[in-house]
């Protein structure tokens, strides 16, 4: 298991350590491999050169032991998470795992935001929902590891705050941390994409040492597992499907009461009670809303889920579990409706009774409006 001990060979792309024994454990290279530089590793190479995802070999306890081994040590703690799923990809426990060390919370893939989002809103409301959620952090930014936004600031901060020593990058899997980290690589040496990165969660298996300077290095780690997170009951192309690629545009739907909108066959916003409003959709723009008569919704998504109600796609169906009801009334003020791992839907704020289904350890939430 890739640890903070640096005795040992480890891949260069995700951090395991290295062993020429056994093609079914992580971590394989053939020995006459070895003499490569960088090293990296089978499951690397394959995810690098033929796209091919293979399972995450080690369980949610090994990869929280990994993390917890930075409580022991000193430095600053670089808390990434996503932007677009904030309260998924937040893990509370964290903090506890990276012991008294000081945190600064970065929230990353803000390219998917409107240009119209206000950053300093967002960042206010970051810091407050972060102290509500029991983490004080020193500062709190908004980066995209996509394409640069944010990162002289991110820099500074880093600088500014890690005191001369060690830097550890954590946060959810697929918050984006080994894509930050191969930006300030390429920004200081010009090499492209050095760690290996995926779309899919798991990818780093151990610490990925970088050096900041003579004596201070910043460590890429293992993402923490939410299993709570939608991508879980998913296939690789459905995950795809939900996962906005590029800034998202939000769609619009002026709806009369007892009317539905499903997002894909995922989720379902039935407005119940209030006057028609608008009812403004931020989705991964490749997810198709349907909008129903709340008296048609039931037989629709009996009849049709897995085609027109797709994602999940018909080859998943069986994986996706079952839709539990939420109620929700919104008064007075600008409100979103959170789907953690898919999106939210904005309400006005002049009245609006609502209710919303989503597999039950995907509980949907609301917060004020970011945008
Ligand atoms: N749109 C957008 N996508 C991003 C950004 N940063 C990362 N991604 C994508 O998010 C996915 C996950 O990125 P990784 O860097 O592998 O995430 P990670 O946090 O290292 O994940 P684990 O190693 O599994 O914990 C990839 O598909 C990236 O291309 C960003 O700033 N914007
Ligand atoms: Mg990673």
């Amino acid at each position: 298991m890739g640890s903070l001990d640096q005795d040992q060979l480890t891949c260069q792309g995700c951090g395991v350590t290295i062993q020429t024994q056994d093609k079914e454990k992580p971590g394989f290279v053939p020995a006459s491999a070895l003499n490569h530089d960088p090293v990296i590793c089978q499951r690397c190479f394959r995810l690098k050169h033929y796209n091919e995802i293979q399972d995450v070999p080690y369980t949610d306890d090994q990869f929280l032991d990994m993390i917890s081994q930075i409580a022991d040590t000193n430095g600053l703690v670089v808390k990434l998470v996503d932007i677009f799923d904030f309260s998924g990809s937040f893990i509370h426990s964290l903090h506890r795992l990276t012991g008294s060390n000081p945190i600064i919370l970065i929230g990353n893939k803000v390219d998917l935001l409107p240009k119209s989002t206000n950053h300093n809103k967002l960042k206010q409301w970051m810091k407050k929902t972060a102290a509500d959620l029991g983490l004080t952090v020193k500062d709190v930014l908004l980066v995209s590891a996509k394409t640069g936004i944010g990162f002289d600031q991110a820099k500074a901060a880093i600088e500014h705050y890690r005191n001369g020593q060690n830097v550890y990058v954590v946060g959810c899997t697929n918050v984006g941390k080994s894509t930050f980290i191969n930006y300030l690589i390429n920004e200081s040496t010009g090499t492209k994409d050095a760690i290996t990165t995926s779309y899919f969660p798991g990818t780093t298996l151990g610490f990925i040492e970088i050096p900041l300077d003579e004596t201070s290095v910043l460590y890429d780690t293992p993402g923490v597992i939410n299993r709570g997170q939608i991508a879980h009951h998913l296939s690789d192309h459905d995950i795809k499907l939900i996962t906005p690629a590029k800034e998202v545009k939000p769609r619009v739907y002026q709806l009369n009461s007892q009317q539905t909108l499903f997002i894909g066959g995922l989720a379902r916003f039935d407005f119940i009670k209030g006057d028609r409003q608008p009812f403004v959709c931020y989705f991964a723009n490749s997810l198709d809303i349907h909008r129903t008569k709340l008296a048609k919704a039931d037989s629709l998504y009996r009849e049709h889920i897995g085609e027109l109600l797709t994602p999940p796609s018909q080859a998943s169906l069986t994986k996706y579990p079952a839709l539990i009801e939420q109620t929700f009334r919104v008064t007075g003020e600008k409100t979103d409706i959170v789907f953690p791992g898919l999106g939210w839907i904005t309400v006005t704020g002049i009245g609006a009774t609502i209710v919303v289904s989503s597999p039950a350890d995907v509980p949907v939430s609301k917060r004020p409006a970011i945008i």
